[in-house]
């Protein structure tokens, strides 16, 4: 009854037991504009083959779960207008009536389980929006990363959230939260925020083997692997925060699934491109460290 596409590469990959990392398309959809989220995602596919892993880019077409995309596929979706944006409240009923659309990080997640996808990497997962104590305005990236046993590799959340809110719900839900080489939560754009991150690690060996504990321990879902951009493509924190604010200003009224797209163009308009610049070398960073992590994950006894 559920049909799930992969393309000839993932197949092949899974046939031989390689390692596969899983993307997300709602990045490409909502995240940045054409044509750079084409190249992004084409630049992404790459590194993660250059590291040794192969790539499946998940997405919804006509109705169907694609685990993969061709690059004809790829392209399509890229320049597509007014694509979905499926969570998981939307994918079920978005298959039933044939729709196209992209994935987010929650079901990115339960698409890659699905296919037997332990890594996953992405820009920055969703979280706790600001004046949440008001608006209720939670991504469901949160409970997704509690309830489905997927290692999501991103840059921390993104900055335009309440980062301690979001860290906090975190730790509610028993998400573990592990900061990649430093002792601190990266912010998206930023290499620090500024909070201590709850867990560190420095060896994508070890990440691999905790995703295999959690499993071997009964617990169900997945982690979050924060990594932070690299030093040379950062945007200094309080250069991003001015942007950030001004933004928010801008976008005040906006609600529910518009919001983190609308923020995202606010900012790369207000910042000139650099925003994206960024956006796009913290996806590659991330692609780069979640193929390390799958390489691991199928070389380890289970
Ligand atoms: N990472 C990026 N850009 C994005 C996203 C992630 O660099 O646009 C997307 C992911 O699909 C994530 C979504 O799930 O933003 C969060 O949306 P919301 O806050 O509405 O849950």
């Amino acid at each position: 009854m559920l049909e799930m596409r992969y393309s000839s590469e993932v197949a092949r990959a899974r046939g031989d037991g390689a390692a596969i990392v899983a993307l997300e398309s709602t990045i490409i959809t909502h995240g940045m504009p054409y044509p750079d989220n084409l190249a992004m995602a084409r630049q992404v596919e790459d590194d993660i083959r250059s590291n040794g892993a192969v790539p499946a880019t998940i997405a919804v077409l006509g109705g169907v779960i694609h685990v993969g995309l061709e690059p004809a596929e790829l392209e399509r979706l890229a320049q597509t207008q007014g694509a979905l944006k499926l969570s998981r409240a939307d994918l079920a009923a978005a298959l039933a009536m044939g729709a196209t659309g992209a994935t987010t990080v929650a079901a990115t997640m339960i698409c890659a389980a699905r296919a037997g996808i332990g890594v996953f990497a992405t820009g920055g997962i969703g979280g706790v929006h600001r004046g949440a104590e008001t608006s209720f305005d939670i991504s469901a990236d949160l409970q997704e990363l509690a309830q489905t046993a997927v290692t999501v590799v991103a840059a921390g959340a993104k900055a335009i959230l309440d980062l301690p809110k979001t860290l906090e719900v975190l730790e509610t839900l028993g998400v573990p939260v592990i900061a990649y080489g430093q002792d601190g939560f990266p912010a998206f754009w930023s290499r620090d925020s500024g909070l201590p991150a709850p867990l560190r690690m420095d060896d994508a060996g070890q990440i691999a083997h905790a995703h295999l504990l959690r499993g071997a321990l009964g617990l169900p879902g997945g982690q979050l692997v924060a990594n932070p951009i690299p030093e040379s493509d950062e945007i200094p924190r309080k250069v991003i925060n001015g942007w950030i604010e001004q933004a928010l200003e801008d976008c005040a009224g906006v609600a529910a699934k518009e919001v983190t797209p609308r923020l995202l163009a606010r900012i790369f308009e207000l910042s000139g491109g650099a925003s994206l610049t960024a956006n796009i070398a913290l996806v590659r960073n991330n692609a780069k460290l979640g193929a390390e992590i799958a390489r691991a994950l199928v070389s380890q006894p289970r």
